[in-house]
């Protein structure tokens, strides 16, 4: 269990963070622990992998991604533990895989959005976003990015550095110049820790007035998005929960300290309406937030037959 709660709190502290990473790296750690556990007792081997996939999901509560990749790989089957292990295995390399391609496809799909000359917008670290922008350079398209610094944790700084390795030229912009650079922006690309049924996109803090400011400029918004964050339980009236912060990832707490009535508020994520979204770009296609609910029955379906019996 050593090796599987180090990677949980890794996930906690955002060392491994972003939510298609979080997925992979869920499912691997769930392989890996089937691999240690030493019982040949099949009900106790279903006790220990509940017990590590529930320590998983609780790590961070917003990425749908995460809950997705754990079902995904706990849907296992076999009466012994040896049959147990091997469909974990295949299972998990399969999501993974998957999860791999799907980032890629994304980008090749995206990018058909993208003209030659283009400044693009975007927020926060998101790789699925950033295949987009990759696959468009690849092109041949000459594009400018601006990013923002995403705080309070600073993803804009592994953005611009992800795109400064690949050759774009990007700039990088505090979070409350998004209107004033509107005017510049052709494209807004982003991505997603969760879709719900009716097309809303949960993604990092500011995500939504980005969008509000890009919709009030008439500039398309694409949402870069592998199924597998799309969310099933949306269908069912569960609401995705906000991710609220510690509040020294905002002010130090000595600081925080020298004030009787001040606190400080942090959520990590916020819900931006479908109606500020023009496309979601997923590895099956480029759709309009409106078709979120065909995602969700389409590709995860299955995920709506287990939900009751999963109990993780
Ligand atoms: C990351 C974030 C990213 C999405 C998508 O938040 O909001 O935009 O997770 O990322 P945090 P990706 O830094 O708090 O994890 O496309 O890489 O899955």
């Amino acid at each position: 269990m050593k090796q599987l709660k180090e990677t949980a709190q890794k996930i906690k502290s955002m060392e491994i963070r972003g939510a298609g990473k979080i997925a992979r790296v869920a499912a691997a750690q769930l392989r890996d622990r089937s691999t240690r556990i030493e019982t040949r007792n099949i009900e106790e081997f279903n006790r220990e992998m509940k017990q590590a996939a529930r320590l998983l999901v609780n790590t961070r509560p917003t990425a749908v991604s995460l809950p997705n990749a754990v079902r995904a790989v706990m849907r296992y089957e076999g009466d012994s533990v040896e049959e147990a292990k091997a469909s974990i295995k295949e299972l998990a390399d399969g999501f993974i895989l998957n999860s791999e391609n799907a980032v890629r496809k994304i980008g090749e799909i995206g990018a058909r959005r993208v003209r030659d000359g283009d400044t693009i917008m975007t927020h926060c670290n998101s790789s699925a976003a950033i295949s987009i922008m990759a696959a468009a350079h690849d092109d041949g398209k000459n594009i400018h990015v601006l990013a923002t610094e995403s705080r309070p944790r600073w993803q804009g700084h592994l953005t611009v550095k992800q795109l400064d390795e690949k050759g774009i030229k990007t700039s990088l912009i505090v979070d409350s110049a998004v209107r004033y650079f509107m005017k510049e922006v052709d494209l807004v690309v982003m991505g997603a820790d969760a879709v719900t049924a009716n097309g809303s996109v949960i993604n990092k803090i500011g995500t939504s007035q980005l969008a509000l400011a890009a919709h009030e400029a008439r500039k398309n918004v694409i949402i870069a998005a592998e199924t597998y964050k799309f969310s099933p339980r949306s269908l069912l009236g569960e609401l995705i929960e906000i991710e609220e912060r510690s509040s020294s990832e905002v002010l130090a707490d000595d600081k925080l300290k020298e004030f009787s009535n001040v606190s400080v508020k942090n959520p990590a994520f916020d819900v931006t309406p479908r109606e500020y979204i023009d496309l979601i770009c997923t590895e099956v296609g480029a759709i309009p937030p409106e078709m979120a609910y065909i995602i969700i029955r389409e590709c995860l379906g299955w995920e709506l037959g287990d939900m009751g019996k999963m109990n993780i």
